[in-house]
């Protein structure tokens, strides 16, 4: 009954979106898809995997195909603040394009720095225009933390001499959803690392509307695009958890979804790189992995068109979904011991069950995982919506 009730729902939504113009009369994203190679079979495979990201039922896949092929009827400001690009490259440089990195180079981008032609006084321009021709209706999505406070002239943009924090402000007053991409706009990244010099912040501290986080140094394409089509599909917010995160994408910990997590079990190591441990794919806690401590699927999602993730590749998780893990995570080759971990499930439960049998054989190797809920220091997100 509550499964009907939500699919009369998105039916809906989406009916109403598809009365919206499209960005090329001549042109829909099937047909882009069919002109690329891909055939119906292959876009129907790729939504029955969206809709298991996204957590639906398998009934769900017409609706999910339904908000990818009218996805050009929403417009898109993509701000780029302090970064290395590395979000926009993770979608979109793909020798060989997927169906996600052709919907995005598709949709209605109004501004893209990276992708669109024009420079200077002309994109400044075309930054304004877009925000006051959408009003209201533009979906914003912001790469990168922003310089703040008494040094935000660091980033400072174009002519106008206006700076990136004020960008940013000014183009998330009248956005219709606000997306932070990249741990750099979610949780300041890099440049906010200790000592930040040029006081990078993240983008819901410079804003009181509800920023959603997508943190990755770079996230996958797929939680991005998960992200955009969960908003078409939905129209509100996605369950999110302490730290803004769509919980579909990083409810679980990388060591709950690891392949090696049988080898951690088991109190089976890497010692040290290139060891027989290592050419066996044991786990690499003791090399410094940090799966135990950060939320996110990139062992489902994977990178690089589903070719394969760090811990496949046989280095550990860097924690780089997860605030202040420049600071926090190091050194990045070996165990940080007696670190807290943040449980999404708040308290005892699957989770903490899980790490016992870890933390009983780590104890027998001498290593530890300190296993507490730290789950109530953190603020809840702030909801106006
Ligand atoms: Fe780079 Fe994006 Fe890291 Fe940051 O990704 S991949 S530094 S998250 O903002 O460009
Ligand atoms: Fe996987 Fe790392 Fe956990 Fe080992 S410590 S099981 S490599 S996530
Ligand atoms: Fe980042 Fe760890 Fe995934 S380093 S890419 S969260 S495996």
């Amino acid at each position: 009954m509550k499964e009907n009730s939500l699919f009369n729902r998105l039916s809906k939504r989406l009916e109403s979106l598809e009365k919206l113009p499209k960005i090329d009369e001549t042109k829909s994203i099937p047909k882009v898809l069919e002109e690329k190679g891909f055939s119906r079979r292959d876009f129907m495979k790729w939504a029955t995997a969206v809709t298991a990201m996204l957590a639906l039922p398998a009934n769900f896949t017409p609706l999910v195909a339904k908000a990818a092929e009218i996805s050009d009827r929403l417009p898109i400001i993509w701000l780029h603040m302090a970064e290395c690009t590395g979000c926009s490259e993770s979608l979109l440089r793909t020798d060989a394009p997927t169906i996600d990195s052709l919907i995005f180079d598709y949709i209605s981008l109004e501004y893209h720095e990276t992708l669109m032609a024009s420079a200077g006084w002309q994109a400044e321009e075309n930054l304004e225009h877009a925000i006051e021709k959408h009003k209201g209706n533009y979906i914003l999505m912001v790469e990168g933390g922003i310089p703040s406070g008494d040094t935000d002239f660091y980033l400072t943009i174009g002519g106008h001499g206006k700076t990136g924090e004020q960008n940013a402000k000014d183009a998330c007053e009248s956005a219709k959803a606000i997306f932070a991409i990249g741990t750099c706009s979610s949780f300041g990244g890099v440049q906010a690392a200790n000592p930040n010099p040029t006081g990078a912040v993240a983008l819901s501290k410079v804003t009181n509307r509800t920023v959603i986080n997508v943190p990755g140094c770079p996230p996958s394409e797929k939680n991005i695009v998960g992200t955009l089509l969960h908003f078409i599909l939905y129209g509100t917010l996605p369950a999110l958890d302490p730290y803004n995160r769509p919980k579909w994408a990083y409810g679980l910990r990388i060591h709950d979804l690891c392949e090696r997590r049988g080898h951690f079990d088991a109190g089976e190591f890497v010692e040290e790189f290139g060891d027989e441990g290592a050419k066996k794919g044991y786990c690499l806690y003791k090399v410094g992995c940090k799966g135990p401590y950060t939320f996110n699927n990139c062992s489902k999602n994977k990178f690089n068109q589903h070719t394969s993730w760090p811990i496949q590749a046989g280095h550990g998780c860097i924690g780089c979904s997860e605030p202040d893990f420049w600071d926090t995570m190091g050194p990045f080759e070996e165990p940080v011991a007696d670190r807290l971990y943040n449980s999404v499930f708040g308290g005892l439960g699957a989770d903490a069950t899980a790490d016992k049998i870890g933390v009983g054989l780590l104890a027998v190797t001498g290593i530890g995982i300190a296993a507490h809920a730290a789950i109530s220091k953190f603020k809840h997100p702030k909801d106006e919506e």
